[in-house]
């Protein structure tokens, strides 16, 4: 088990764009269950791979109110989309802004699952806005990128500001002084 160290925006890491999993093996499966841990202590509802700088498609989410359903999505594609909905939307790699975001309010995704098997999902709500959220972190997406450039700079040089004044600081690997 580990926690993994989350970039932050500005980071250009978070703009690559992620490949396909080929194989899913266990070592895929141990960086599976470090990334949950990691969603979990932030806390987050989704963490993408991007995220923690591996650069596949890959990534997980818990909406759960208990934090006891993990879902675990690997080469996710959205096959259908229906409806607009706006909901005020974080990101583990934004911290401590929260935006009106417009997405669809209902999708169907595919994927696979740790397994490999074979999954499709339909559904709405907040599940379907971090699902959109997490896809757009595997092909170097963020949120802050619906805004204006005027609020996205804003945002950029606050982040920019707080890391260097050490307040900021999430890399479990990097004592906070
Ligand atoms: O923890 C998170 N909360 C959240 C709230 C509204 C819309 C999307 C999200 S995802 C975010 C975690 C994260 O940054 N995932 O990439
Ligand atoms: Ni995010």
């Amino acid at each position: 088990m580990a926690l993994l160290n989350i970039l932050h925006f500005p980071d250009k890491r978070l703009r690559t764009k992620a490949s396909d999993v080929g194989t899913i093996d266990d070592a895929l499966r141990q960086f599976i269950s470090d990334m949950f841990e990691t969603m979990y202590d932030a806390p987050g509802i989704g963490l993408a791979a991007t995220q923690v700088d591996f650069h596949k498609r890959l990534l997980v989410i818990d909406v759960s109110e208990e934090s006891n359903e993990p879902l675990c999505f690997i080469n996710p594609v959205i096959t259908h989309k229906e409806g607009v909905e706006v909901m005020q939307e974080g990101c583990l790699s934004v911290p401590g802004f929260y935006e009106d975001i417009e997405r669809a309010e209902s999708i169907t995704v595919q994927a696979l699952d740790k397994n490999g098997e074979k999954i499709e999902l339909t559904t709405g709500g907040l599940l379907a806005v971090c699902i959109q959220h997490e896809i757009d972190h595997l092909d170097g997406k963020l949120f802050v990128d619906y805004l204006s450039p005027l609020k996205r700079n804003r945002i950029k040089k606050k982040i920019e500001k707080m890391e260097k004044e050490h307040a900021f600081n999430t890399d479990p690997n990097t004592p906070a002084i």
